[in-house]
């Protein structure tokens, strides 16, 4: 014999009313207990403080009214493999069994704890190594209504709604934690006839996408969590600011210079290195600012020498009678002057920088050569 506690047992009552549905498929098959204390009944056969009654060999029902399995032994007629419904109404000591809707048998049961109105355990119960079915068990009291099954989550007002039978008229609200959307009623009523109003009705709790919103409020990105959810910035160069929403610009200058060799400057979302000099360039890394090697290039524009120097660069003219022009890059000497026009060159040199290759030629200054 295999028995099995169900719904929300120990029933503190000595009322209450028992169905279930059971299909015979072998000889024995199975029935309803009540008022039986946890374990008394695993080892022994349906003996002492529990009372019930099962369906037996198609032609009897068992009936335990003193603690005495099959006392009495009643005849009763059932076919293979049809279902069943059962119905226990316990009220004290005395019960009613139905079986389809039909009052099959009054009984009185007695022996010791048959009147107890507490610890009232019920189950169902089909006899051992046989593979009837049972389902559709039910337990409930009467002017209660059983009690309720929500979805996880789900808070109950009053809380007990959801552990213990409750009192006819009685409302259970529903609630979710926040970030969590209630799903289905809001509330159940229990009804005169111990029913829940909504019964057929799921109750449950959704998480909420905050994001589906305005983005939920977020300045970049939104990222939908269980229960909650947050605001993100794509870029390293922004950092979330304490309101948990707006992304806002990091000032790297504001620490090392952001690591540059000269200047930084900082931009909306990054940052960068500048080279104050003209004669310096950003280096590859885009922090060092590395000198420019103008000479490298056209000899840096320079007639003669160039010198390159840390920053800049400059002209150099090689002979101390050869001085720069005006424009920094040219070498000449002071004095000479060049006129060129169409047909001829006229070239004016200071007898001063002749040193005697005049000797042989006129000493007038101011000697024109023509060429
Ligand atoms: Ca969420
Ligand atoms: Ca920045």
């Amino acid at each position: 014999m295999a028995q099995r506690d169900c719904g929300p047992t120990p029933l503190n009552t000595d009322k209450y009313v028992i169905t279930s549905r059971i299909q015979v498929l072998g000889g024995h098959s199975c029935g309803h207990m009540f008022k039986y204390k946890t374990g008394s009944v695993t080892t022994k056969s349906h003996t002492t403080k529990a009372w019930g009654y099962f369906l037996w060999s198609n032609r009897y029902m068992y009936i335990s009214s003193s603690g005495g399995e099959g006392n009495p032994k009643i005849n009763y007629s059932f076919s293979t493999g049809a279902w069943y419904k059962l119905k226990s109404v316990i009220d004290g000591t005395n019960v009613k069994i139905y079986i389809n809707d039909k009052l099959v048998r009054k009984i009185t049961i007695s022996g010791s704890e048959a009147d107890a109105k507490s610890n009232n355990y019920v189950g169902i119960w089909c006899h051992g190594g046989i593979s009837s079915k049972a389902d559709s068990f039910q337990v409930s009291l009467p002017g209660h209504c059983s009690a309720l099954t929500v979805g996880r989550l789900v808070k109950t007002t009053p809380n007990n709604c959801v552990t213990s039978y409750t009192k006819i008229n009685t409302r259970c609200s529903f609630s979710c934690p926040q970030g969590y959307q209630l799903q289905g009623p809001s509330y159940k009523q229990c009804g005169s006839r111990g029913q829940w109003s909504d019964s057929a009705k799921s109750v449950s709790c959704t998480d909420i996408n905050e994001c589906a919103v305005s983005n939920g409020g977020c300045s970049h990105k939104c990222v939908n969590t269980e229960g909650s959810y947050k605001c993100e910035c794509p870029d390293p160069g922004l950092s979330l600011s304490s309101d948990g929403r707006k992304c806002q610009d990091i000032n790297e200058c504001a620490v090392s210079k952001g690591g540059c060799s000269h200047k930084c400057v900082n931009t909306a979302g990054s940052y960068k290195c500048e080279c104050p000099d003209p004669g310096l360039k950003l280096s590859s890394d885009g922090r060092k600012c590395q000198d420019i090697d103008e000479c490298a290039v056209s000899n840096g524009g320079c007639s003669h020498k160039c010198a390159n120097t840390a920053g800049s660069y400059k002209c150099v003219c090689p002979d101390p009678e050869l001085s720069l022009s005006l424009d920094n890059r040219t070498c000449h000497a002071p004095g000479v002057d060049v006129q060129c026009n169409s047909d001829n060159m006229t070239i004016i040199i200071p007898k001063s920088l002749l040193r005697g290759i005049d000797r042989g030629a006129s000493s007038t200054p101011g000697h024109h050569m023509q060429g």
